[in-house]
């Protein structure tokens, strides 16, 4: 194994992983290889370079039903169809600051915003957080997507509207109209009527900093972006002004014609700070489902100046569903939002973890554990990623457990004090999550009368 202290280790591996060419694949041959090549003949000769994500992509349709893409799948599955909704849904997002996957936000045409259980216990059950006043009119023409940096819920309709749901002294609890897109006045595509349906922030993970918004003109088939109003920070989305980044194009350079209801969405791996996250945007409009990398795509031009953006991808069955939108699923889990036992809790009292804080498996005793629902696939993902704080000067060593199989051990040595939390990376051998799709337990128990490390988050690496 693997144990890497130095960011530089992290941030090498992290680079090999956002880039998605062959030379990275062959680097480390495990990781990388993409599901599809393993199980289809025919996918890999005519999809050589497309690597598909290895987080499961949820969806929505017109009739309230919620499918998922799971990780290798060529169809999206029906998961449930919601019903205890006041209206039509007509948005769906993960939000970043849950730390897990376990439930949707979403919006109805009527201006609530319910979360919606995913896990198998409840799947579907909604649960009412707020309403929007005034409601959001766009219906399902129009993209819903949570800011990671500010927490909050930005919408955006095809007939430019643009609201920011907030938090004020509540959840989500305050609606701001906020300036109606347009073109900025030195773009290409300066005095046309924006016609955005499809958006979403980058850096969408807990610990985010800055966030950059993209969109979908489906219009004019193109992606956009929101520029910051300072260099560095985040895109200024309350402004509304787009700028064209160019016409998204296959990789053998046709055109890519977008939907009035297409939807995209970014997840995103966390890395180094000077190095920032490796995000991915993808697209489902109509029966094609693309994948961009946004390592590939230089945001920061001047207004006027336009490149292809090459998507790649593939065509879903027939029966895609009328597809309204999408979320992609995370791939933090929070020690803090999962699941603990044995005598382990949620603790904040050292410094330096991400989110709300981490778990305490707790000292001089053994059986303390962490769970985390896990919706991933680990066969082409490149391994795991785990953060922890051990600062006794012993090791605290843990089982790994897959729905109760142990499939890791780990020492978990001392890392100096307890508010120096260290990333334990290891690419080649990946915590085996098996190929079954839909939620899994992963759990972290101690072993020993020594007790366990404070676990902060675990990562699963991504495609
Ligand atoms: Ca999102
Ligand atoms: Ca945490």
């Amino acid at each position: 194994m693997t144990f890497i202290l130095l960011a530089l280790g992290v941030s090498l591996a992290y680079g090999l992983m956002s880039g998605h060419s062959v030379k990275a694949k062959s680097a480390h041959s495990q990781p990388n290889i993409p599901a599809a090549a393993s199980s289809s003949t025919t996918l890999a000769a005519t999809q050589s370079l497309f690597i598909r994500p290895t987080t499961p992509i949820y969806a929505l349709n017109s009739n309230n039903v919620i499918f998922v893409l799971w990780p290798g799948a060529n169809s999206f599955t029906r998961l449930v169809r919601v019903t205890q909704v006041n209206g039509n849904l007509i948005g769906i997002d993960f939000r970043p600051a849950d730390g897990n996957n376990n439930a949707l936000y979403a919006l109805t045409d009527t201006g609530t915003i319910y979360t919606i259980k995913l896990t198998p216990n409840g799947l579907g059950n909604a649960t009412k957080v707020s309403d929007l006043s005034p409601r959001f009119p766009s219906g399902i023409q129009s993209l819903m997507d949570f800011n990671p940096v500010v927490n909050a819920l930005r919408l955006i309709g095809s007939d430019r509207l643009n609201y920011a749901a907030v938090n004020s002294n509540g959840n989500l609890n305050a609606t701001a109209i906020q300036t109606s897109l347009s073109y900025d006045p030195n773009d290409v595509n300066k005095g046309v009527m924006p016609h955005v349906s499809a958006g979403a922030y980058d850096s969408n993970a807990i610990g985010a900093t800055t966030t950059r918004f993209y969109g979908i003109d489906y219009d004019l088939d193109t992606l956009v972006t929101i520029q910051p109003a300072t260099p560095g920070g985040s895109s200024a989305t309350g402004g509304g002004v787009l700028q064209t980044l160019g016409p998204l194009v296959t990789p053998d350079g046709q055109r890519i014609n977008i939907d009035s209801t297409a939807d995209i969405d970014i997840y995103s791996i966390p890395s180094i700070p000077s190095v920032g996250f490796a995000n991915r945007l993808v697209i489902v409009t109509g029966q094609k489902f693309f994948k961009i990398d946004l390592f590939d795509v230089n945001p920061a031009v001047p207004p006027g100046s336009v490149t292809n953006i090459v998507a790649q991808g593939f065509t879903l069955p027939d029966d895609t569903n009328d597809i309204i939108d999408i979320a992609a699923a995370s791939i933090s889990y929070e020690a803090e939002n999962a699941t603990l036992g044995g005598g382990a809790r949620v603790d904040a009292s050292f410094p330096g973890f991400k989110g709300t804080g981490y778990a305490n498996l707790g000292s001089g005793f053994a059986g303390g554990f962490v769970e985390f629902q896990v919706n991933q696939d680990s066969s082409g993902g490149g391994g795991y990623f785990l953060t922890y704080a051990n600062g006794s000067n012993v090791n605290r060593p843990c089982n790994i457990t897959v729905n109760g199989t142990v499939v890791l051990s780990f020492n978990f040595p001392p890392t100096g004090s307890w508010s120096n939390y260290t990333t334990y990376l290891d690419i080649t051998k990946p915590i085996n999550l098996g190929t079954a799709p839909g939620f899994r337990n992963v759990r972290i128990t101690s072993t020993t009368a020594a007790g366990g490390p404070n676990i902060d988050n675990i990562r699963f690496g991504a495609n």
